[in-house]
């Protein structure tokens, strides 16, 4: 039997080039606490992203959203997205605010900004949308904000070195939550920034990371989520060959869609306009009656042949059992349907044309 193919598999460097990074470490003896690594990648990211604003490391992408969401000082109600993964939701719910729970465009799967002001309410302090696949979300969610005094923090983990309209995407709000999990486009093994408009907000973020001290005090409630010298020297080796593998995502992008366009009941997304995209993600979404089967028949008809596509995201984090009796949950249709009929194929920078091909052979050939 073939070899497994998952969703996605880590981009790793050269195994010297890494231990040459190592030797570093082993120089200085800094391992970890903002050491000479950690505060190279931070400018290599500045630079990699087109930050206009700040930019701060943490040691994942969800605790960098925990972290943001206490920077801001937040209270009451935060509007967000329920097709997402779990973090954003629990980041949400683990700051002390409640989640409002507003529906999704059927076009891009993003937050609907047509839907966000109905949901405002003298509680609302934030909205929180998730750029999801790397799908930029409406821009029109900002002119919203303002309107009500409302504070922006996009949830960008999918869209690292994504431009809209020519301009990095973390400038985009107040702030922008990066995930450099091993599964993703760039990768720290684990890790992740924040990126803000006010710079002012670094030494209170660099602080809330670092048990909330500053000097002899902790003005702040804190914790730990400080990025290792070790993970930085990861990111430092993966940032080289970005554009190298992200041209090979593109490329079997390119090769999906020659493959699935036009299977009857199968809806591929269009490329954002606008938008320079990373290709971290590619979702398709089954329609039964027309495609004559189903989601879970693919996914299962896939893992016969050893191909592990995922239903990214499915169920809705609106309806974890986690949450019940805890707030109102609102009615998200448009969601619903979609977390019902989405697969994410496999996607990664050595995937074999021949392994897309085979699980483009599987979708066209039908299943029931
Ligand atoms: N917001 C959004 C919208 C997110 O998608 C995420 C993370 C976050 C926030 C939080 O950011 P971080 O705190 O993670 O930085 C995976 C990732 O663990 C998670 O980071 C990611 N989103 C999510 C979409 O995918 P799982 O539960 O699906 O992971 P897992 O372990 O099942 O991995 C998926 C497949 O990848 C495996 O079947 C095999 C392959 N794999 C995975 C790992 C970790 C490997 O081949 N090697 C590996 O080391 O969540």
């Amino acid at each position: 039997m073939d070899l497994p193919v998952f969703v996605t598999k880590p981009d790793l460097p050269g195994f010297d080039e890494y231990v040459s990074e190592l030797r570093r470490i082993w120089d200085t003896a800094t391992l970890t606490n903002s050491g000479p690594l950690h505060e190279e990648l931070e400018a290599a990211l500045i630079c990699a992203l087109g930050v206009t604003g700040g930019l701060t490391l943490f040691a994942n992408g969800h605790l960098a959203l925990e972290c943001a969401l206490t920077a801001l000082e937040l209270s009451g109600e935060v509007i967000t997205t329920p097709f997402t993964f779990a973090s954003t939701t629990q980041a949400i719910v683990r700051a002390g605010l409640t989640p409002v729970f507003c529906d999704i465009n059927p076009g891009d799967l993003t937050l609907d900004a047509a839907k966000i002001e109905p949901l405002i309410t003298k509680n609302t302090s934030a909205i929180l949308p998730v750029h999801v696949y790397g799908h930029i979300c409406d821009a029109g969610i900002s002119g919203i904000a303002a309107k009500h005094g409302l504070k922006v923090i996009y949830d960008a983990a999918h869209a690292f070195g994504e431009t809209y309209n020519g301009i990095g995407v973390g400038n985009m709000g107040d702030v922008s939550m990066f995930s450099f999990h091993a599964t993703k486009n760039f990768n720290t093994v684990e890790g992740g920034a924040l990126v803000y408009a006010d710079k002012r907000l670094a030494p209170k973020l660099k602080s809330i990371r670092n048990f909330g001290i500053s000097g002899d005090d902790a003005p702040y409630v804190g914790l730990n989520a400080k990025m290792s010298e070790f993970h930085a020297a990861i990111g430092l080796c993966n940032l080289r060959r970005y554009d190298e593998r992200r041209a090979a995502r593109a490329a079997l992008v390119a090769r999906y869609r020659e493959r699935l366009d036009g299977v009857r009941g199968l809806t591929l997304f269009p490329p954002c306009p606008n938008t320079e995209l990373n290709y971290c993600y590619f979702p398709v979404i089954v329609n039964e009656t027309e495609y004559g089967g189903t989601r879970d028949g693919i996914l299962a008809a896939l893992a016969e042949r050893n191909i592990y596509a995922r239903k990214y995201f499915y169920p809705l984090t609106s309806s974890f059992s986690c949450y019940k009796g805890r707030f109102e949950i609102q009615y998200t249709p448009v969601a619903e349907y979609f977390a019902a009929r989405v697969l994410t194929l496999p996607l990664y920078a050595e995937l074999a044309a021949g392994d897309a091909d085979r699980v483009c052979a599987v979708i066209r050939d039908g299943v029931k």
